[in-house]
């Protein structure tokens, strides 16, 4: 023991500073002056209970000495350490106590933002002024999530989207922002060597296996040094009403952590300094978004059309929303002095806030079906230079709130415990009046198909209601695009309706495209020429950039590979007898747990796949 701590300890021993923890203070001589520091702010912070169980110096040393090193990083990972996160929790935890309505003094009500048309023309020069900025674009997906609604063993990110190809989200990610990188480059004039930066949130939960993921797949084509991960740290649990840290269950010298939420990103973000180097190198926007949504980049390109036309400091994307869908409300808020905000909230609060101010039915769809106000879909686009000067005012720290989950109604103690958590979305709360805050809101069926649920709770969900689950996203996937090729003007059967895993879903021919072949709706017009036609049973994968459709009549299962310097015209009658859906049981253990979740397998019966290595021009015609 050194000098200091000994005379530290000592000191302490005789001060009674730790007579209120018997054990910690028996122990005192094997601690190294910062540990008693920890131990000090511990006991003056009603956290002696953690040293209850604590046996004589010479047991368990090392692991005492392993509970103050988790301390230590709970401390420095919270901005104002634990005393401030102690504090801060005895606040929120007495507000939830007395049922403060965390909107108190405001006015709920419906925002105007911009509604967009698919493939209108103003869509159309949205899509175009989007991919035009996307140059001059970050990407941040967040993707520290547990997935405890899914349940599901592996990251979400390694889950196939659609599984006709099995490409992944993440691969589908980035396999997107390549090829809006490209896209953007085309458009402009001259030279334009511009490398998106994709960074991806991660947590313990889910560190290694996004790393492995991408490093056992080469990045999925992006450069290595494209891509950043930041991992976001778990904070302490709370057992009571006093802020009380809880003791993990399967390690009694560890302070039990769960996730703090997703808007842990903006404080990353800003202590990595990379938002400073993004302007620095002429950026302008930081795109976010979430783990599981395949149909995302159809509508990011508009979307980032719309910041940049209307010049929005923050503007998040949006869809109809059903009443008491688990998707945040986006809301005007009026405060009793004037002010005024327009942000979400949380979909836990959405039907008390409304009960609260006057509509007594609370959050109910109106004569169209929908809620009135229209659904988060967690994609925000900031403007880097607002976003920037906001944070170093705030450091990135977003407001907090807690959840916990009373025994009874005396809310005195908890059925487990809880923590304080943030969202990424409540950034613009603490904007001025003068911040420019938007909301593009497009269809359901272009933007927004994540998978949250597990089989067994979405085959639960109330009739029209989304599931939100493996079945739906992939099968979304699949109507969006046949949506999309309509509207470029290929037949396309009327969808017949199945039922996997307990969900009735719509079943369109299972039609997939590599991002590179399309960004945008122009590049769909482009590729499909007069008169094609595909059947309801039809499968298709187009894979590659320059693959032009004209005159296909397709009933079965065409697969098309091309490089990007071949150009292949694709024409005739294909016919075979395709790939089937064969139902599967989620319950049925010995099928994957990745295909099981949806309810289905793909059975390739019969195809016919075509391959183009080499440059120039081709036609197959069948
Ligand atoms: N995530 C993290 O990165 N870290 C965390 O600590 C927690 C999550 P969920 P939920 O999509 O419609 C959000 O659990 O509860 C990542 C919005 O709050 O899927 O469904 C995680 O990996 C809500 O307003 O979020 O709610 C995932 O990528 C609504 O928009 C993402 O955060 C809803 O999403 C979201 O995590 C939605």
């Amino acid at each position: 023991m050194d000098n200091a701590v000994e005379s530290l300890a000592g000191l302490s021993v005789t001060d009674g500073w730790a007579s209120s923890a018997p054990n910690l203070q028996r122990n005192l001589g094997i601690l190294s002056s910062e540990e008693i520091g920890l131990a000090m702010m511990l006991l003056r912070e009603g956290q002696k209970h953690l040293f209850d169980h604590w046996p004589e110096p010479g047991v368990d040393d090392k692991r005492k000495k392993g509970f103050f090193d988790q301390v230590t990083r709970l401390n420095a990972n919270y901005p104002g350490g634990l005393v401030s996160y102690i504090q801060n929790a005895r606040k929120l935890l007495a507000d939830s106590k007395a049922g403060k309505n965390p909107y108190d003094g405001f006015t709920p009500s419906v925002p105007t933002g911009e509604v967009l048309t698919f493939g209108n023309d103003n869509f159309m020069m949205l899509e175009e002024a989007g991919v035009r900025e996307a140059r001059r674009a970050a990407f941040v997906l967040v993707a520290g999530g547990l997935g405890e609604r899914l349940g599901y063993k592996g990251i979400k990110l390694a889950l196939p989207s659609e599984t006709t190809t099995g490409r992944c989200f993440l691969q589908h990610y980035i396999e997107s922002i390549l090829a809006l990188q490209e896209a953007s480059c085309r458009l402009v004039q001259g030279q334009c060597e511009a490398e998106i930066p994709l960074v991806i949130m991660t947590s313990d939960d889910t560190h290694e296996s996004t790393l492995l993921l991408l490093e056992s797949n080469y990045y999925f084509g992006m450069k290595t040094t494209q891509v950043k991960l930041i991992k976001q740290e778990k904070v302490a649990c709370l057992t009571d009403n006093d802020a009380r840290f809880a003791l993990d269950l399967n390690d009694k010298y560890k302070i039990q952590t769960k996730p703090h939420g997703h808007g842990d990103i903006h404080a990353l973000l800003y202590s990595s300094g990379l938002l400073n180097s993004w302007q620095s190198a002429g950026l302008k926007w930081v795109l976010f978004f979430q783990d599981t949504n395949g149909l995302l980049f159809k509508a990011i390109p508009a979307s980032l059309g719309v910041s940049s036309t209307k010049g929005y400091h923050v503007n998040s994307l949006a869809v109809p929303r059903k009443a008491k869908e688990a998707m945040g409300g986006i809301t005007k808020l009026t405060h009793t002095d004037g002010s005024e905000i327009v942000t979400n909230v949380e979909y836990n609060q959405l039907d008390p806030l409304l009960r609260a101010t006057g509509h007594a039915d609370g959050d109910v769809n109106c004569e169209t079906g929908f809620s009135p106000f229209p659904g988060n879909i967690n994609q925000l686009i900031l403007d880097i230079g607002p976003y920037i000067k906001e944070l170093s005012k705030t450091q990135g720290a977003i407001a907090e709130f807690v959840n916990p989950k009373y025994k009874d109604s005396t809310k005195t103690s908890f059925k487990s415990s809880t923590r304080l958590e943030c969202m990424m979305q409540d950034y613009p709360k603490s904007l001025p009046p003068s911040a420019k805050v938007g909301f593009t809101v497009m269809d359901k069926w272009l933007a927004y198909a994540p998978v949250k649920n597990n089989p067994e709770d979405a085959s639960k969900v109330p009739k029209g209601n989304p599931y939100h689950s493996a079945t739906s996203g992939e099968m979304a996937i699949y109507k969006a695009n046949c949506l999309i090729l309509r509207k470029a003007g290929v037949h396309i059967a009327d969808h017949v309706t199945d039922i996997f895993n307990g969900q009735e879903v719509e079943l369109w021919p299972c039609i997939t495209w590599s991002p590179k072949w399309a960004s945008t709706f122009r590049d769909v017009k482009r590729k499909v020429g007069e008169c094609c036609s595909i059947s309801q049973r039809s499968s298709m994968i187009i894979n590659g950039q320059n693959i032009f459709l004209d005159g296909l009549s397709l009933d079965g299962a065409l697969v098309v590979n091309a490089n990007d310097q071949a150009e292949v015209k694709v024409t005739g009658y294909v016919q075979n007898k395709g790939w089937a859906l064969e139902h599967v049981d989620y319950k049925d253990i010995s099928i994957p747990e990745e295909t099981r979740i949806r309810g289905f397998k793909v059975c390739k019966i019969e195809q016919v796949e075509i391959n183009y290595a080499d440059p120039g021009k081709f036609c197959f015609k069948s």
